[in-house]
């Protein structure tokens, strides 16, 4: 874990530049719990990541369009630092939905830690003004210590492989306060950059096994979902909203082979 005290003029240079969270031009993944919004079930204590903006910028001829066009991030060169990188997403902790928001004051009541739990090596997930680094599994941030819940992330891959090759990060969101009310972790979620993965590589990490077909087992089935969006970790392989038999299929396809 890299996390440095804050310096309170970059702080406050930090305010002043964020516009707020409602008209943020960039995507964000906010968290909260209870993600059927249903109180008296089993997800009531549990953290969950709204996926909803996930991939909503992906289209590199209109990248601040909400297009969902791919279902992995661009990344653009930075000719200074020859390297590659794009500025979302960044994480945030759901506040306008009763049933959904955490309960009590961050880092007494609980203490969210978002963790690298997997990671493309030499990838990088930064936020240079407030000290973060999270580049190899184990890295994590304590988002509860953030003076603003609004957090940008800026994603980094080397020039040679931020030009083609596939890379990734995978989070786990869990809350490191036990104090007898403590949330339950997240599910794994994975956000790709610069190419997509094989169909059927849910566990992102460029080949199709049997962590593979056990999360897609987790997902299965699932009927309602929205087919822009990735709301199943890459489950639905064909994009139709729907885990099922295609998918299974698309994945048995791919079976045991790497991406190139
Ligand atoms: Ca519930
Ligand atoms: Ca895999
Ligand atoms: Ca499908």
């Amino acid at each position: 874990m890299k996390f440095l005290n804050v310096m309170p003029t970059i702080v406050m240079a930090l305010l002043i530049s964020l516009p707020a969270s409602a008209d943020c031009p960039f995507d964000h993944l906010p968290f909260g719990c209870n993600k059927d919004g249903i109180v008296g079930t089993d997800d009531d204590k549990k953290l969950f990541v709204d996926c909803t903006q996930k991939y909503r910028h992906s289209d590199p001829e209109h990248s601040g369009d909400p297009t969902w066009l791919n279902w992995y991030y661009p990344m653009y060169y930075n000719e200074r630092y020859d390297r590659y990188q794009i500025g979302e997403p960044g994480f945030d902790s759901i506040t306008d939905d009763q049933d959904r928001r955490l309960a009590g004051v961050p880092d007494v009541d609980y203490r969210i830690m978002i963790e690298c739990v997997s990671i493309t090596p030499g990838f990088a997930a930064k936020n240079t003004a407030i000290g973060i680094t999270l580049d190899e599994a184990g890295d994590s941030l304590n988002h509860s210590v953030l003076s603003d819940s609004h957090l940008h992330l800026q994603y980094r891959a080397p020039a040679p492989a931020g030009a083609a090759e596939l890379q990734w990060i995978t989070y786990q969101l869990y809350d490191a306060i036990a104090d007898g009310n403590q949330y339950e972790p997240s599910e794994p979620i994975t956000v790709v950059f610069v190419t997509k993965p094989l169909a059927g590589d849910i566990v992102v990490d460029g080949i199709v096994d049997m962590f593979d077909l056990a999360a897609m087992a987790h997902y299965w089935p699932a009927v309602n979902g929205a087919n822009s969006n990735d709301y199943y970790e890459r489950a639905d392989a064909d994009r139709n909203g729907l885990v099922d038999f295609t998918d299974l299929a698309i994945l048995a396809s791919n079976w045991l082979c790497f991406t190139e």
